[in-house]
């Protein structure tokens, strides 16, 4: 699920029932799935440790169909099973535990039965409420008096928060409550105890307007039949390089006549790189071969075959997993290059290995250690602006779309790497893990000191974007340690001559001055405000 669409998802919210007479929960979260809804939450009222399988198998299947799932009650059991959220009472945990013990990410509603009890809740840490009973039911007994649909409105009204409507919901009054304002209603018994839980599901479906699902997907079970259609599903097959012999399919991929085979490699893994909450799969799959081929870029190669591996968990649909297939595809269409093959492997973490072969261009093949004193140090195009994108999302805030399309389509410069070879520049690298540190390692490999431009021009410049300095402001961050610090721009940082530039950036009139390589003195870098690092995976 994509965070953005979370209130959509609150639509159709189905409760599991532990004490209905016929059907387990499991069976319950079926059908319900079947009919289209598009939040499952699990509801023991009993729960003890027997019924953690129940939940995990719950989880699964949500997992797999893509459904959020929410724990009622207990946050230990969500963390547990990798749920997405909680639902909590009056009576439960605070929210604020919640989000300590689940992050940043997950799902916490509560229950706000009256307007009283929406004054005296903290809902900072909510992200939607519930409101109950709407309608007289049986299936809870300490409950408040039922609120009608006046009081649902007036709850709607009154809140800041998505408000589900809950308690007596059925197919003859839910699209009522919609009407209300409700972003979604919550149904257990007409589920779980109707005479045909399946036809009551439907009907619930249609009045929310949500479409039942005909099959509900599988998760991916058979590596070889796997391998198969991917290998199928990536249309590019064009080796503009005619290097590729024997493409993916076969044990190995036969390349010949590559004069500067140029091998690079890179891992995206959920959680750490990417969160499916944030990027869907399409999107994740490019962003994985750009970031893999900019290493190419910032090498004047050509992309010439890519390799890919996959670790994939047990429960991820087949579906899914093509959506990632077809990111690379798009990629691959981009940038040019074939896939030469890859594995599949099961693994507890989602994770993208990618492995790229690029030809050089045998004239130069530009490394960091190149740059001297006399030169100066050059940015190929803005920073900071997908660090600030990746803050934007961890805030759940999307009114910066430029910010947050830098961190989720971040382009290889092959664009920029081409006008540098024409210039013989031969001291480049990619900005992957800050300016700041990338600088750093070009100043190790060249035994040099960068001295930072002053009062760096580089970041509080025009060329620092408007979307950036707003989002620095509402959010009071410091907009040069976030250009400084923020990996992921995926622009070239190069050494040249300041005579050289003049002409340079002249067809790469992005390009801006970071500072000057002088003689070591003490320190890689100086001029750098005091307290910047840079992002290293590992260190905090
Ligand atoms: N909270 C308020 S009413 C209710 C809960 C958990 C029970 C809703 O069950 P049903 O069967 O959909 O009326
Ligand atoms: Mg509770």
């Amino acid at each position: 699920m994509l965070l953005k669409d979370f209130k959509k998802s609150l639509c159709f919210y189905f409760i599991t029932d532990d004490m209905a007479p016929s059907l387990t929960p499991l069976d319950q979260v079926k059908i319900a799935l079947q009919a289209g809804a598009t939040i499952i939450q699990y509801r023991n009222k009993n729960y003890s440790s027997v019924f953690f399988s129940e939940a995990v198998s719950i989880a699964k299947i949500c997992k797999t169909n893509s459904i959020p799932l929410l724990i009622n009650d207990n946050i230990l059991l969500a963390k547990a099973v990798g749920a997405n959220g909680v639902h909590l009472g009056q009576k439960d945990e605070s929210p604020a535990i919640a989000r300590e013990i689940l992050g940043p990410e997950a799902i916490i509603g509560l229950t706000i039965s009256n307007q009283d009890q929406l004054g005296k809740s903290d809902l900072r840490h909510c992200d939607y409420i519930g409101t109950g009973p709407v309608f007289p039911t049986k299936t809870k007994k300490d409950i408040k008096p039922v609120c009608g649909l006046a009081g649902l409105k007036e709850m709607v009204l009154k809140s800041k928060l998505p408000t589900v409507a809950i308690g007596g919901i059925s197919s003859e009054n839910a699209a009522a409550c919609i009407q209300q304002g409700a972003a979604g209603v919550a149904v257990i018994s007409d589920i779980s105890r109707a005479h045909n839980p399946l036809s009551s599901a439907l009907k619930t479906g249609q009045a929310c307007d949500c479409q039942p699902r005909k099959k509900l997907a599988s998760a991916w079970d058979d590596e070889f039949h796997l391998i198969d259609i991917l290998i199928k599903q990536i249309s590019h097959k064009k080796d503009a390089t005619r290097v590729i012999r024997v493409p993916a399919g076969d044990d190995a991929c036969l390349l010949s006549g590559i004069e500067n085979p140029v091998i690079t490699t890179d891992s995206q893994i959920e959680g750490v790189h990417f969160n499916l909450q944030w990027q869907t799969p399409e999107e994740i799959g490019r962003k994985a071969v750009s970031i893999t081929f900019s290493d190419l870029a910032a090498s004047y190669a050509k992309p010439v075959a890519l390799f890919v591996n996959f670790s994939i968990p047990p429960n991820l649909p087949e579906a899914m997993i093509k959506r990632f297939y077809s990111g690379i595809d798009q990629a691959l269409w981009q940038y040019g290059g074939c896939l030469g093959g890859g594995n599949i492997s099961s693994s507890k973490c989602l994770a993208l290995d990618l492995f790229a072969i690029g030809n050089g261009t045998g004239k130069i093949f530009p490394i960091r250690s190149k740059a001297v004193p006399g030169e100066n140090i050059y940015c190929t195009g803005p920073i900071g602006l997908a660090r600030a994108g990746l803050l934007a999302l961890k805030k759940h805030d999307f009114s910066f779309p430029r910010l947050i399309d830098k961190f989720i389509n971040p382009k290889a410069r092959f664009d920029a790497a081409r006008i540098l070879a024409d210039f013989n520049v031969e001291c480049v690298t990619d900005i992957s893990d800050g300016l700041a540190g990338d600088a750093k390692n070009i100043a190790k490999a060249s035994k040099i000191t960068i001295e930072f431009d002053q009062p760096l021009a580089c970041v509080n410049s025009e060329l620092i974007q408007a979307e950036l300095i707003q989002f620095c402001r509402l959010y009071k961050q410091n907009s040069t340690k976030i250009a400084l610090e923020g990996g992921e721009d995926y622009e070239l940082l190069f050494s040249c001559h300041p005579k050289l530039f003049d002409k340079i950036v002249k067809v790469l009139p992005t390009a801006f001055l970071v500072g000057r390589c002088m003689p070591y003195k003490n320190s890689w870098l100086a001029n750098l405000p005091i307290g910047l690092t840079s992002y290293q995976h590992g260190k905090k």
